[in-house]
């Protein structure tokens, strides 16, 4: 007998729904921030992951975090926009797993996470999954 939600929990792979690398808007930890600003405004996402040139995971940057940087006292700072790195401003703390990890896992950080960076066990960046994704699935098994 089909058992929702526990088959699809035990039958979904991490690499069957992310979203692969290929099309994740993504900055290099070394770019100033005034590029990750613009990619954030272009692509349309408030957050996004930060690479390494060797395509590792380093960190996520968001439009907040860059507007809370360049916030003075009763001025905005813009000059830091060109002045400052990625690496410096980003959150280091990803929210993370490997392609192979149980969906369950991806599932929990999801609750507080809208999206978790994917890697292979090289800790090459893989792609992301995404609440939509996520939220897609459930909603797709939940009208079968
Ligand atoms: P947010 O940018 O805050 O986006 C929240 C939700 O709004 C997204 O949920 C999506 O449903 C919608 N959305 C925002 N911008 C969009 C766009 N340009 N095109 C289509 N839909 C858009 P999710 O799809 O679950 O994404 C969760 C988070 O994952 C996003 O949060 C963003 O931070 C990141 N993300 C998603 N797709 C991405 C991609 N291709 N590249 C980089 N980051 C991505």
């Amino acid at each position: 007998m089909y058992s929702f939600p526990r088959d699809v929990i035990l039958n979904t792979k991490i690499e069957d729904l992310m979203v692969s690398s290929d099309k994740v808007a993504h900055v290099q930890i070394d770019n100033p921030l005034e590029h990750a600003l613009l990619v954030l405004i272009k692509s349309g996402y408030s957050a996004v992951p930060v690479l390494d040139l060797s395509y590792r995971l380093r960190g996520i940057i968001s439009t907040t975090m860059i507007m809370d940087t360049v916030l003075g006292i009763e001025s905005f700072e813009m000059e830091k926009l060109t002045k400052l790195k990625v690496a410096e401003v980003m959150n280091p703390n990803v929210p993370k797993l490997k392609l192979d990890a149980d969906f369950m896992r991806a599932l929990g950080l999801t609750i507080n996470h809208p999206f978790v960076c994917i890697e292979d066990n090289e800790g090459l960046f893989k792609g992301i999954l995404t609440r939509r994704a996520i939220i897609k699935l459930f909603t797709k098994n939940l009208h079968k």
